[in-house]
């Protein structure tokens, strides 16, 4: 038996960002050349996608941890750090992707569907693209950036148009096997079945897919025989075939009553099941006593509204007429489906809020969050004060220390910038306010201002090639 898995816990990290290089170009006469540290390379990412040919999780349960190569660091002579090798993770046609708490985070079907589940960092910046007039010769560069580290739950649910379901031995796998070209596991035993069986059906110029299910018994939805678990394989189906067996042995079952078994068990599942179209296939009709019920109880399951196809697996009878019957409601429910689901989309993680960022007193501290002044506080050697002074010319320009001031922050207070358990925590000086008065704000246009001291005009010019670099570095978010 070939093991299926279609449940796997998934932690994937993306790669680091190469870190830039700080360094000064060397020739001999010209002991003083300009900065030429190149940029750090972004980290890889790693990529979800749906390939048609993977038809299970295997391969994530043998080995659930899975990372992106890191960007490699800038160095000297303006060269910049390669960057990472994105992981492409191929999986099943509909997986479902979901974090920790069953949240769902993609969908993925179609082949070539793509998710990005985990960003790799950006590259640094080395210290030639953080030159300016004023900064002539920075010594120093930019930190590369974590990649995104992240558990996911990837959940399979076989995409079939047409679903079948029934009590075991009702012969699902052995119609699966007549009217499409799969070979599935037939026998005159319960449960041969053990996952979903899926095969593709020609008919005309429609082409589907079918699936089976383990066979459900009375009970199911608490667990008796396999269970209903492996019935979100079916899901997304347009179409539920009740498979009724006509022949069956056992005395106290009858198509009609086991029919009522299975509706039950499927109420109680749910799953958006409950008003899919469905019809009824009498099976086993080449057996004798098979016909005769299924010709007896035909008019009763009319009388309920389902549309009845007698049926045998062994002697083809009546499958032509199925096939082409479910052909028509499968085409039908593809003209009313949105045109935009059969094409191949790429799914990003949701975007956070890029421009915003919040200051937040907590009785202890000042808390500022955001995605910019949060990377940039990664991106920082604090080791080094020219890089913890571009630290505070950004926020500053960002608009930080405003929102400080109108929180109600004074010189000495404790800021902390990030997430509780990794925040860079530092006691403010508001002199940094000062400069980013002289700097003068975003928004206001000088043009209209009286003429001003060199030393400020000076000043704007700094601002604009600080805005520049920082453009640079939003639009060239992995270096290089
Ligand atoms: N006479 C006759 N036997 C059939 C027909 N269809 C299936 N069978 C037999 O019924 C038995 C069960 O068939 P399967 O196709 O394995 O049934 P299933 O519904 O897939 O059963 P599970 O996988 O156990 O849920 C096998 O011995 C088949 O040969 C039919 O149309 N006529
Ligand atoms: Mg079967």
């Amino acid at each position: 038996m070939t093991t299926f898995v279609d449940r796997v816990e998934l932690h994937v990290a993306a790669g680091n960002g190469g870190h830039g290089c700080a360094s000064v170009h060397r020739e001999k006469f010209k002991p003083l050349g300009g900065p030429d540290g190149g940029n750090g390379g972004r980290g890889g990412d790693v990529i979800l996608v749906v390939d048609q040919d993977v038809t299970t999780l295997l391969d994530y349960h043998h080995s659930p941890h899975r990372k992106a190569t890191n960007g490699k660091p800038g160095e000297g002579g303006n060269r910049s750090g390669k960057d990472g090798v994105d992981l492409v993770l191929p999986v099943p046609d509909g997986t479902v992707v979901q974090d920790r708490h069953g949240n769902v985070l993609a969908d993925l079907v179609g082949q070539g569907t793509q998710y990005i589940a985990g960003q790799g960092g950006r590259g640094g910046l080395g210290n030639a693209a953080l030159a300016s007039a004023r900064r002539k010769a920075p010594g120093f560069a930019l930190l590369g950036v974590p990649g995104q580290a992240r558990d996911i739950v990837l959940e399979l649910k076989t995409v079939a148009d047409v679903a079948l379901v029934g009590y075991p031995s009702a012969g699902k796998s052995s119609l699966i096997s007549v009217l499409s070209a799969a070979k599935p596991k037939i026998a005159d035993y319960p449960f041969t079945t053990l996952v979903p069986n899926l095969g593709v059906v020609h008919a005309g110029s429609t082409v589907y897919t079918i699936a089976d299910v383990p066979g459900l018994i009375p009970g199911a939805s608490q667990g008796r025989g396999l269970g209903l678990e492996f019935l979100r394989h079916v899901e997304r189906c347009s179409v539920l075939v009740h498979v009724l067996d006509t022949a069956t042995l056992e005395s106290d079952r009858d198509p009609v009553t086991d029919l009522d078994v299975i509706e039950a068990e499927l109420r109680a599942y749910g799953g958006g099941l409950e008003d899919r179209p469905r019809l009824v296939v009498l099976n086993k009709i080449d057996v004798p006593d098979g016909q005769d019920l299924a010709e007896m109880i035909r008019p009763e399951l009319e009388a309920r509204g389902y549309q009845v196809f007698e049926v045998s697996a062994v002697s083809h009878a009546g499958l032509k007429e199925l096939s082409f019957a479910l052909a028509g409601i499968v085409a039908e429910t593809r003209a009313a489906r949105p045109a935009e689901e059969s094409t191949r989309v790429v799914i990003r993680p949701q975007a956070v809020d890029d421009a915003g960022f919040t200051v937040e007193y907590d009785g202890e501290l000042y808390r500022v969050r955001g995605e910019k002044p949060e990377r940039w506080v990664r991106q920082t050697d604090f080791t080094n004060d020219e890089a913890v002074g571009y630290l505070a010319d950004r926020l500053n320009r960002l608009g930080v220390e405003d929102e400080l001031v109108k929180a109600g922050a004074k010189a000495g207070d404790g800021v902390a910038i990030g997430p509780e358990d990794e925040a860079v925590v530092f006691d403010w000086e508001p002199s940094l306010a000062a400069g980013a008065e002289m700097l003068g704000r975003r928004g206001e246009d000088h043009r209209f201002d009286a003429p001003r001291p060199a030393a400020s005009r000076r000043r704007d010019r700094q601002a604009e090639h600080d805005e520049a670099a920082e453009a640079y570095d939003e639009f060239h978010p992995f270096g290089g």
